[in-house]
């Protein structure tokens, strides 16, 4: 059975001397889901290009991605299927053939599927984005075996969660009208880093005469190329937004018109809000009361006004609170009127209607209800034993099946992840590129394919096109596709639906439904789906009532919800830790995908600490020295940067680099815990109180990696 067409020209004869052009899509989780043109001559890339005609690319790729032959290339690549021959996490493996490999990973689950198929949990997400090898034949295996379920939290569950409560869906304004906004917030949101191509949209507007303002407690690339830099305490969102709806009401800047006919539950949120005169919004924000009054200005009296909100700012307890709060500042001023008026957090459900609802196999399941882990909460999943409520009623996990995923690097509280993960009778299966943390303590792993290397097809959740990636290399080594890997188990298992003879061309074409036509993205690369320019300009949100929700029978008020961890909620543990961390993306990585790339670890150099002057100060702590962050869950040594980047009581350990690649086999997450947020059952990574000390004794920087 072969996953792949052709790829566009192999090394032989004529085609030596042929050049040709592929359409491709990044498959990395970013809002900005580029279109790339590949041109290809006898078998090898010979340039990798944005596509200069797919609007939102608009022919640049980010410094990592244009880099992404370094990638294929790796000379660390893997590129046999593995098996272990070392202590869990050692990384110690020797090759097996694909045969060896498959017949015995499928006894293995088969047998534990005898006893209950519950025990075998997959773990996967993002690491591609793609419809195919994302979960394209996974599911249907998953489904079929009737194995474990899994809540994918890991990113943007409670911002997700609190805008379809306001709005009906994960929508949002269109990402080329922010050009003619004449105000942005970036809020929680760092777009040289994560999203440049917004960042294009946001500086034409900015040209225009357009104010830019970030909101972030983080002094970032963007910030200080905004006009103004709002630098609140993390997880104070929610109580900004009610301290700028105090001022909007009590300045009569309101559309009341937009107000009465598409919004539910004014009078109620109006009423809250009035409790946060802008001295107690500013006191909870680290903020001064005129700051809140300022914004409050420029958002109540400039039209058109446009939010681009992002998950960086709904990783804390009341993350999907704030994004609540915030999802309503538009309807509040009307700013819905205009095409560059509204807010954007996520794009995604305007894709909903065109996916396939059947592409899963959802009646594979047949009836079974099975229960569901959170992927937030893997650590103490691992480790639990039946009876524990993060099983969710099932068995201990026997078997674990990661593919698209590196949880020992990204999941929170990294040691309690590990040690699952060093379960002795755990026996786990990892379908990778590279010996990353989470491969490292695989019985199995299995080469994957990379983006040239296979089919699929893209949607995005920053734009609203759809995109295609056609295969322009033969596979390095003995690569496989996931999508064929998790054929060729079902094969093994005997399952014989029709649904697991489908192969990739197969999958991508069932991806979508009728109302997309296939042939036409397979040609063309992309097509744009068609919506409305300003969606909510006469309200009609895909709620039931067709009006945006403050609240109603069903639906609470939204609140600020304060830190699991700070001063408010837990004192004591503020004074022995009175350092709140925030562990954003650094630039060149992307989650921890790309840090074992040569020339983009350089750039980053080490894993660092930003920390302000006052408090490297009061710590003893110098620029460039190493120092111990610390709290009761464990100890990250990196280097500190002694940074305006950082705000007082706020340190910045930019993740998410590979824990063997660290300072002392650690990452940030090594201090990150794994309670939930308040919608949406997701981790609050940014929500994390840490005491730093200096550690040049113990360890210096030289050693980095050693
Ligand atoms: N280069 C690069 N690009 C990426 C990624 C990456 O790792 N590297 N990750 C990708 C992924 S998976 C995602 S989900 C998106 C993320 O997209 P964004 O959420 O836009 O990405 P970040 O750059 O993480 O920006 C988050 C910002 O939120 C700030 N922040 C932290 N806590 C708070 C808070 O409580 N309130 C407010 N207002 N701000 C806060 C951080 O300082 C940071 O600057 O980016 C994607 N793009
Ligand atoms: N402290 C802290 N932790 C964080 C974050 C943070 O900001 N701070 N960000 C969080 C966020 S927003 C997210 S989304 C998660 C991301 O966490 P993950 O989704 O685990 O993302 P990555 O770390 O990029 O790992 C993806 C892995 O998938 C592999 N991969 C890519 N393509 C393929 C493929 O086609 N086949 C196979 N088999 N493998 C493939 C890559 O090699 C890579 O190792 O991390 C979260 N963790
Ligand atoms: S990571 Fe984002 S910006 Fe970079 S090429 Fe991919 S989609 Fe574009
Ligand atoms: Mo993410």
């Amino acid at each position: 059975m072969s996953a792949n067409p052709a790829p566009a020209h192999a090394p032989d004869g004529d085609a030596a001397a042929t050049v040709s052009v592929v359409h491709a899509a990044c498959p990395h989780d970013c809002p900005d889901t580029c279109a790339i043109r590949v041109t290809v001559q006898g078998g090898r890339v010979i340039r990798l290009q944005g596509d200069p005609d797919h609007p939102p690319t608009h022919g640049a790729l980010c410094t990592k991605v244009s880099r992404y032959m370094e990638r294929i290339e790796h000379p660390e690549r893997v590129l046999t299927p593995l098996k272990r021959v070392g202590p869990k996490g050692r990384g110690e493996f020797v090759p097996v053939s694909w045969d060896e490999a498959l017949d015995d990973i499928a006894a293995r689950l088969r047998a534990i599927a005898a006893r209950d198929p519950q025990a075998i949990q997959p773990y996967s997400y993002a690491g591609t984005m793609g419809f195919v090898q994302g979960e394209g034949m996974a599911a249907r295996f998953w489904n079929r075996l009737g194995a474990s379920q899994l809540h994918r939290s890991i990113c943007a569950e409670a911002g997700a969660t609190g805008l379809a409560m306001t709005y009906g869906s994960t929508v949002g304004m269109h990402l080329q009208h922010f050009a003619e906004s004449r105000l942005i917030l970036i809020w929680g949101s760092n777009p040289i880093t994560s999203s440049v191509h917004f960042w294009t949209f946001a500086q034409a507007a900015k040209r225009a005469g357009a104010k830019l303002i970030a909101i972030d407690p983080r002094r970032t690339e963007t910030a200080e190329k905004c006009h103004q830099h709002i630098a609140l305490r993390p997880g104070s969102d929610g109580a900004l937004a009610l301290g700028l709806m105090h001022e909007l009401i009590v300045n009569d800047w309101l559309d009341h018109d937009y107000l009465a006919r598409h919004v539910e539950g004014w009078p109620e949120l109006r009423e809250r809000a009035l409790q946060w005169p802008p001295e107690r919004a500013a006191q909870v924000c680290g903020l001064t009361p005129d700051e809140v009054r300022g914004l409050a200005q420029d958002y109540g009296t400039t039209a058109p006004a446009a939010i681009r909100l992002n998950y960086g700012m709904q990783r804390v307890h009341g993350g999907g609170n704030a994004v609540r709060l915030i999802a309503l500042l538009p309807c509040l001023v009307g700013a819905w009127r205009h095409r560059a008026g509204g807010l954007l957090l996520s794009a995604s459900g305007w894709n909903k209607p065109v996916r396939n609802p059947a592409f899963h196999q959802p009646h594979l399941l047949a009836g079974r209800r099975v229960r569901t882990i959170n992927m937030a909460t893997i650590g103490d999943a691992l480790l639990a034993q039946p009876g524990e409520a993060v099983l969710d009623g099932g068995p201990r996990i026997e078997a674990l099946v990661v593919y698209n995923s590196n949880p020992v690097a990204i999941a929170p509280e990294s040691a309690r992840v590990a040690a699952g993960f060093a379960r002795e009778d755990l026996f786990t299966v990892v379908l990778e590129h590279f010996l990353t943390d989470t491969a490292d303590h695989a019985d199995y792993v299995l080469p994957a394919t990379m983006q040239l290397e296979h089919v699929d097809v893209h949607a995005s959740y920053g734009h609203t096109w759809l995109l295609a990636n056609q295969p322009s290399l033969a596979p390095r080594g003995q690569a496989r596709p996931n999508a064929q890997v998790f054929r060729e188990l079902a094969t093994r298992l005997g399952f014989d639906e029709p649904g697991f003879a489908d192969d990739d061309m197969a999958l991508a074409r069932q991806a979508f439904g009728d109302a997309v036509d296939f042939d036409r993205l397979w040609r063309d690369g992309w097509v744009q789906l068609p919506l409305p320019e300003a969606p909510f300009a006469e309200g009609g949100f895909p709620t039931a009532s067709g009006r945006a929700r403050a609240c109603g029978p069903d639906l609470p008020l939204p609140d600020h919800v304060p830190n699991h961890e700070c001063a408010e909620t837990n004192p004591v543990l503020a004074a022995r830790y009175p350092l709140a961390m925030i562990s954003p993306p650094a630039r060149h990585f992307l989650n921890s995908t790309f840090v074992n790339v040569a020339s983009l670890q350089a750039t980053e150099r080490e894993p660092v600490l930003e920390i302000c002057a006052a408090d490297a100060a009061a710590r003893g702590l110098v620029d460039g020295g190493v120092v111990r962050v610390f709290n009761d869950r464990g100890s990250y040594h990196c280097v500190a940067r002694v940074s305006a980047r950082a705000r007082r009581g706020v340190v910045n350990g930019l993740g998410v680099w590979w824990r063997k690649l660290g300072l002392r086999g650690s990452n940030v997450n090594e201090l990150t815990h794994q309670r939930l947020t308040d919608l949406g059952e997701a981790p609050c990574f940014y929500d994390c109180l840490v005491e730093v000390e200096r550690a040049d004794a113990e360890l210096a920087p030289q050693a980095a990696g050693a």
